[in-house]
């Protein structure tokens, strides 16, 4: 495992490497690129090859919505959806509110 920033190569005798991802700074949602280049036994340089890994959200987020227990009759109150949140590497960007009618 090896952590990687950016232009820091990571030198090893091994043909495969895992990312480990700092969980206090993981790689943010977007697109990244990667390059390899291998040195033979002689010494011998390749050239670069590169490729990008797409760092996906795909975890939904939890909605809390909160509001007062109770209200006087015909004043405005306040819905608050502040405490949702999300996992996954993105945030929240939208909320939807919606009345439901009576409650029995
Ligand atoms: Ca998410």
């Amino acid at each position: 495992m090896a952590r990687f920033t950016v232009n820091a190569p990571v030198e090893t005798d091994q043909p495969t490497i895992a990312v480990d991802q700092d969980p206090a700074a993981p790689l943010v949602v977007g697109r990244h690129r990667f390059r390899l280049e291998v040195v033979d036994d002689s010494g011998n340089r390749s050239l670069p090859d590169e490729v990008v890994v797409i760092v996906a959200d795909t975890e939904r987020p939890t909605a809390v919505l909160r509001a007062p227990a109770s209200v006087s009759a015909g004043r405005a109150f306040t819905l608050d959806g502040s405490r949702s949140f999300d996992v996954g590497g993105g945030k929240v960007k939208q909320y939807v509110f919606t009345y439901l009618g009576p409650a029995t």
